[in-house]
């Protein structure tokens, strides 16, 4: 029998950006919240991730009081740079297209920021909590049973929030002849490197025979730079010195002249994988993030994904608790997958489009290349490549903002 029982409105499972984001924005609607998250926190605010916000996941931000780190050290992108050997480079001009801006920002401080408005309205978020269960999550009652320094504990709730990413347990609480599932593995990881060195002025995604790269930055002194790489390679097999200098092969030279290089301060491989689980619901369960699909970094949708479920997600819950209408709530699931998919989509056509497929045949290749080709001649492919990229709105944003006491 559990040792410690205790009662919230909603159990988040796990405390990256979906579940801390989460609990932030129902703590400002009034609604109670428990985060259990199994690692410490300096582990969570150790792990090196995304860095490109989508317009609408700024907003959300600033609707919500989190942006003014972000506001003040963020930097704002009209658009982002795409390269291709032997061919004229080509600006995704966000601004032009769309009139929005995209804003480099490290998901480490997003982390930060996030665990910070938490502790500061003293939310509840247990770190190191183990052995984490969802228990009766299609009944009106659900519950969690986790351990903590070798004691268990019982958390009743009115509803379950899964944000513990791809390896989570809440996915799995799904029975399997419910879920269904849609994964694509890619051939290749991304190496990815931190070097306290001067970025280049905007990111830069290239295509190169000899493999895709990636120029991105966190500040005015911090470069976050990726190269694909095989998925049988390792960190071990990369010096610094080799990792420059692949890099600067993979760009033109007029971009190459310009990246300064330095020593790493952190370098990983991450695969890439397209992965959807649907239904992102189950009776009183509800799934977002991670939990619930992996995106391709190459369109920086990963993290805004998470950002765009949680939207809908505490706005069905702040519907459901506060006014007792659970249109939005019931429909979670769906309105989530309409973006969910659309950031697969375009996701996976970036990832076609800007890397070697070592399988690819030549009729591809050269469906690849032309592909490149439409982008640089048609202003429609230009609009719409544009829109995919900063993101589409919210659907009904104004639905959640509080109103102004
Ligand atoms: P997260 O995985 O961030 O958080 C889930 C949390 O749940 C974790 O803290 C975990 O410890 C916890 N948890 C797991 N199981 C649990 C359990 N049983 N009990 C309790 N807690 C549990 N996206 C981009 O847009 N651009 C990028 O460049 C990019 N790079 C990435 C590199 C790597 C290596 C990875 C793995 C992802 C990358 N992503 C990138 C995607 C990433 O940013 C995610 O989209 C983002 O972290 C999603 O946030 P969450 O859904 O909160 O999941
Ligand atoms: C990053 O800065 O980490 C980044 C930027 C754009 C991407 C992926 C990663 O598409």
């Amino acid at each position: 029998m559990p040792h410690h029982h205790a009662r919230t409105q909603v159990a988040i499972i796990g405390g990256g950006p979906a579940g801390l984001l989460l609990s932030h924005i129902l703590n400002e609607n009034g609604i109670d919240s428990v985060v259990l998250e199994r690692r410490t926190k300096a582990y969570v605010l150790s792990r090196i991730r995304a860095g490109l916000l989508e317009a609408s996941t700024v907003q959300l931000f600033r609707d919500y009081g989190l942006a003014e780190r972000m506001d003040r050290n963020g930097k704002s992108k009209d658009g982002s740079w795409i390269t291709r050997q032997g061919f004229d480079s080509y600006f995704i001009d966000t601004h032009k297209w769309t009139g929005k801006s995209m804003m480099v920002y490290g998901q480490t401080e997003i982390t930060e920021d996030l665990y910070n408005a938490r502790e500061q309205a003293g939310g509840q978020v247990i770190n190191e909590a183990e052995d984490v269960n969802l228990c009766d999550v299609t009944s009106d009652t659900p519950f969690v049973t986790y351990t903590k320094d070798d004691k268990s504990y019982r958390l009743d709730c009115d509803y379950i929030a899964g944000c513990d990413g791809f390896h989570g347990i809440s996915r799995k609480t799904i029975p399997a002849d419910i879920l269904r599932t849609y994964e694509r593995a890619y051939p290749f990881g991304w190496l990815g490197i931190m070097a306290e060195v001067p970025p280049l002025p905007d990111l830069i995604y290239a295509y190169h025979e000899r493999g895709f790269a990636l120029a991105s930055q966190r500040s005015r002194l911090l470069s976050r730079y990726y190269i694909q790489c095989p998925l049988t390679d390792t960190v071990m097999n990369w010096s610094d010195d080799r990792f420059w200098e692949e890099l600067i092969a993979r760009f033109p030279k007029e971009v190459a002249s310009e990246i300064i290089t330095g020593p790493s301060i952190e370098k990983s491989i991450a695969p890439l994988r397209s992965f959807v689980a649907e239904p992102m619901q189950y009776g009183r369960l509800f799934l977002a993030g991670d939990a619930a699909h992996i995106v391709p970094p190459t369109g920086a949708k990963g993290l805004n994904l998470a950002a765009s479920d949680v939207f809908y997600l505490s706005r069905g819950l702040v519907e459901q608790i506060n006014n007792n209408r659970p249109h939005h709530l019931q429909h979670y699931s769906e309105v989530a997958l309409r973006r969910v998919w659309s950031s697969e989509n375009i996701s996976w056509r970036m990832t076609q489009l800007l890397h070697v497929f070592p399988n690819m045949d030549r009729f591809d290749a050269r469906i690849q290349q032309n592909n490149y080709e439409l982008l640089l001649q048609s202003e429609a492919q230009q609009q719409a490549l544009a829109e995919e990229y900063v993101g589409a709105p919210f659907e009904q944003l104004d639905a959640l903002v509080p109103t102004p006491v």
